[in-house]
């Protein structure tokens, strides 16, 4: 493991108090032509950037100087997603002069947390993979290895949500409206990409055939970067994000030939590319529009990578010692044929030379197990917008085919059928997963027993012909978001325990156990909880218009809304809570408040019914005297980075209550842990190894197994079951076909209980129901003893240092990247 030295001394930007006021002052003047009477927090907040960008610059500058000199091998992660969030603290904390800025801004007027809310987040994600490759980028920065984030300019993120009478609303997102300070445009290294149109073979001049693509339409990538510091500021990596833009040429021509409208619409489509982040999250969109998105920014980002290598080198044979190529999910495989046609086709590679660098360069992470989520593509649809590719396909399929399965199975028409990349069907589909198994070298999961469940349940008969190729890298966090900017308190009492060296080597915390049970560390350690709790309930007063009291319990569930994460499962305790109070209103339970943050893609009817569901059985609740406000329930509009940001640090309680099997590894599971809330969850994903680390005494684990769901579903579940044998289930079921929470729109919310019965429960909450309530009546019991679960607190939030994602990083590092760490600043 590269040991990174963070202590104050150690950073390499030295900035007084005195030289950053001056450097924001001279950037109001003279960057923003503002003064400080007439400055609003907007223009400090840039002014601010600016001056941290004097650093971030510097630090950039340094770090491709040292890795271009010494010619590293250096990772490539493709990701159509990086869910960025806010970069200012961020920054400031990464290059050690947080402290230092804070004072500089408060002599200058200025408060430091009015500013950074300034920033609007870059939502350039749907969930927990883009946020993950924004882990991942800063890990990489962190432990200084050479390496690079391709995605999109979304010009929209992730839309912004409201709510109108419970039900979501989408917003457009503009992150970039007034300009966006970290991001650097990059004309000298703009790419074409070519689009439709058809192939033909002709002679080359060496008298053999050869294809040639005949594009329809040529479209130009724009490259973005956005710097990437990492922690301790020794090393700057960028973030390339390409924007698509019309043609030149392209739009003379049309002009010329006098349609100037004609032309406008040209250039409006090849706008549309990075026009907007698609909001479907574990779902394919299976739009020609989507296809054209992966293939845009793969294209630009091989074509940059090649360029680059080429500068230095007049062959190929070195390719594959200086480049790894990570594909985030089966989003950008298109890589792995447009690998092939850049080297085949452009460079005049044979193709065997041309594949046995293929397939040294790329390694393929899955997210999910998901069926709706694994991409296919109507072949049809794929040769319209890349015909070439295609071709490459079926040639890169026909080999694996015939030489491949063919040798494992000889005579085996069914096995090639079932491992084709193209699924024979009605129509035709372009398997992208098979795609991307065949095409790599490595192919890994994102915790343990979803590794697992890849070998055993959606690549089996991959993993008999390859077992080498499946491995594991159980996903982690960033402990300086996740831990340090965002909870300042906690992150002051483990400096005090553990010195300040946590933030890199997260496994120092396990001290801390130690204090577990001393009660003078039990008050501390609860007191800062108590505050982040009254800090978050003014959010939800601001946000909600609700009061809720930072004594009770703080039970939140935030993540996109799915039916495998089972938000409706949580609705179903409340439901149980809630009549049981109506029942016996004396009756002695905890006060509790249910935190929820979610999305919905708007598309998702059922998803959305969840979530006006929930808002409306939060009105009824909340306004309910007679329960004297022993529950309540609020639903946090347009959840994103910045609102986890201070949602995580209050949690009591981290519902991660997916059906076993479904949820790969979760992640937010993770920042709740390290910030000492407890788990209450299924053994699913990194819940798993949650548990193993905190121990089995400090977690909350209810419901089936994976193994048990699916053999409940094979024999044939039947939620009716149920339903009809516990009357309490039933009673609160019944409950939503009424106008009980919907005055005056009675069965507003059937269409909840009619998925949980007709629909058949396809996520089995009604199997674990029962195993679920008698969990959070564990719960109940745990809180009333203060002293018991502050114990349980510390030592989830001291044990958790596994989930680091330096260590995650250093795992790809090991078994798949086999990088060197260089990092440029001493
Ligand atoms: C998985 F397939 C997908 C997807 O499209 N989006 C997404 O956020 C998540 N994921 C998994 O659902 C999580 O379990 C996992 O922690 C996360 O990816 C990162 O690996």
């Amino acid at each position: 493991m590269v040991q990174v030295s963070t202590a104050a001394e150690d950073f390499p930007f030295y900035l007084d108090k005195e030289a950053f006021k001056q450097s924001v002052q001279r950037h109001l003047h003279t960057t923003y032509g503002t003064v400080e009477s007439k400055a609003n927090s907007l223009a400090w907040w840039k002014a601010t950037c600016s001056a941290i960008n004097e650093l971030v610059f510097e630090g950039l500058t340094e770090t491709h100087k040292k890795h271009s000199g010494i010619d590293t091998r250096a990772v490539h992660y493709l990701s159509l997603e990086f869910l960025m969030g806010r970069l200012t603290r961020n920054n400031l904390y990464n290059l050690g002069i947080f402290e230092t800025a804070r004072d500089a801004l408060t002599e200058l007027g200025q408060d430091i947390d009015t500013l950074c809310s300034e920033e609007p987040d870059m939502a350039l994600g749907n969930g927990g993979l883009g946020r993950l490759a924004a882990c991942f980028i800063d890990s990489l920065a962190t432990l200084g290895y050479p390496a690079i984030g391709y995605g999109i300019h979304y010009e929209h993120g992730l839309f912004r949500q409201e709510f109108r009478d419970g039900h979501q609303i989408e917003r457009p997102d503009s992150w970039r409206d007034y300009g966006n300070p970290w991001e650097i445009c990059r004309p000298e290294s703009i790419q074409k990409v070519p689009l439709y149109g058809y192939v033909e073979t002709e002679f080359g001049p060496n008298g053999k055939m050869r294809k040639v693509w005949h594009p329809g339409e040529m479209i130009r990538g724009v490259p973005w970067d956005i710097p990437v510091v990492g922690f301790g500021g020794h090393t700057v990596n960028i973030l390339r994000l390409w924007e698509s833009r019309a043609d030149d040429y392209f739009d003379w021509d049309v002009f010329n030939a006098g349609g100037y409208v004609d032309a406008q619409a040209e250039k409006a489509r090849a706008e549309a590319i990075s026009k907007v982040l698609y909001p479907n999250d574990e779902t394919l969109a299976g739009k020609e529009l989507r296809l054209t998105q992966q293939y845009f920014f793969c294209c630009c980002s091989l074509q940059d990578m090649l360029r680059r290598y080429k500068r230095r080198h007049d062959d190929f044979s070195h390719f594959a010692e200086q480049i790894v190529i990570q594909l985030n999910d089966t989003h950008p495989t298109i890589a792995i044929p447009e690998l092939m046609r850049q080297l085949v086709d452009l460079e005049g590679l044979k193709w065997e030379e041309a594949w046995a660098i293929s397939q040294q360069v790329f390694a393929y992470t899955n997210h999910t197990l998901l069926p709706e989520a694994l991409e296919k593509w109507d072949v049809v649809l794929f040769e319209h917008v890349l015909p070439r590719h295609l071709e490459i396909i079926y040639e890169i399929n026909h080999r694996f085919l015939d030489e491949v399965v063919a040798k494992k199975w000889p005579n085996d028409d069914q096995m090639k059928q079932r491992l084709s990349i193209i699924e024979e069907g009605n129509p035709r589909m372009v398997r992208m997963a098979y795609l991307g198994v065949v095409g790599c070298f490595k192919t890994n999961g994102v915790a343990y027993m979803h590794s697992e469940l890849i070998k055993k349940e959606l690549f089996p008969y991959f993993y008999e012909l390859w077992p080498e190729r499946f491995t594991n890298v159980t996903n982690g966090i960033t402990p300086r978001r996740w831990l340090k900017a965002c909870n300042p308190r906690l992150s002051a009492l483990f400096d005090e325990a553990v010195g300040t060296h946590w933030p890199t080597d997260l496994t120092l915390l396990r001290q801390v156990v130690a204090k577990a049970d001393d009660p003078k560390f039990q008050k501390r350690f609860m007191a800062i909880k108590h505050q982040n709790k009254q800090d978050l309930a003014k959010v939800i007063l601001q946000l909600t218009g609700v009061e809720v009291s930072a004594e009770a319990i703080f039970d939140i569930q935030i993540k996109r809304l799915h039916e495998y994460k089972r938000q409706h499962l949580n609705m179903l305790h409340i439901l149980t809570l809630y009549r049981r109070l109506l029942q016996d209103p004396d009756l002695d339970i905890q006060p509790r408040v249910f935190i929820f943050g979610a999305k919905a893609a708007p598309g998702y009817k059922l998803a959305k019914d969840i979530i006006f569901g929930i808002n409306k059985i939060g009105e009824r609740i909340n306004a309910d005297e007679r329960i004297k406000g022993k529950i309540k329930v609020v639903f946090l509009p347009n959840y994103r980075v910045s609102l986890a940001e201070q949602m995580i640090p209050a949690g009591d309680l981290s519902e991660q209550i997916s059906t076993a099997g479904k949820e790969a590894s979760g992640t937010g599971n993770m920042k709740f842990a390290l910030n000492g809330a407890l788990t209450i969850g299924t053994m699913d994903g990194a819940n798993v190894e949650i548990r193993e680390e905190v121990g089995d005494e400090n977690i909350f684990i209810f419901g089936l197994s994976a193994d048990e769901v699916s053999s409940k579903l094979k024999a044939g579940y039947n939620s009716r079951d149920y339903y009809y044998n516990n009357p309490e289930l039933k009673a609160i079921l019944d409950w939503l076909d009424s106008d009980y929470f919907t005055p005056n729109q009675p069965g507003a919310l059937a269409s909840i209980k009619r998925s949980l019965l007709d629909g058949g429960d396809p996520f089995l909450c009604l199997a674990d129901y029962e195993s679920y309530i008698c969990a959070q009546q564990a719960v109940d019991q745990a809180y009333r003893d203060k002293a018991r679960w502050a114990k349980m607190a510390i030592i989830n939030s001291a044990s958790v240092g596994k989930f680091n994602s330096d260590r995650s990083i250093q795992d790809y590092v090991d078994t798949i990247w086999k990088l060197k760490s260089y990092p440029a600043i001493e």
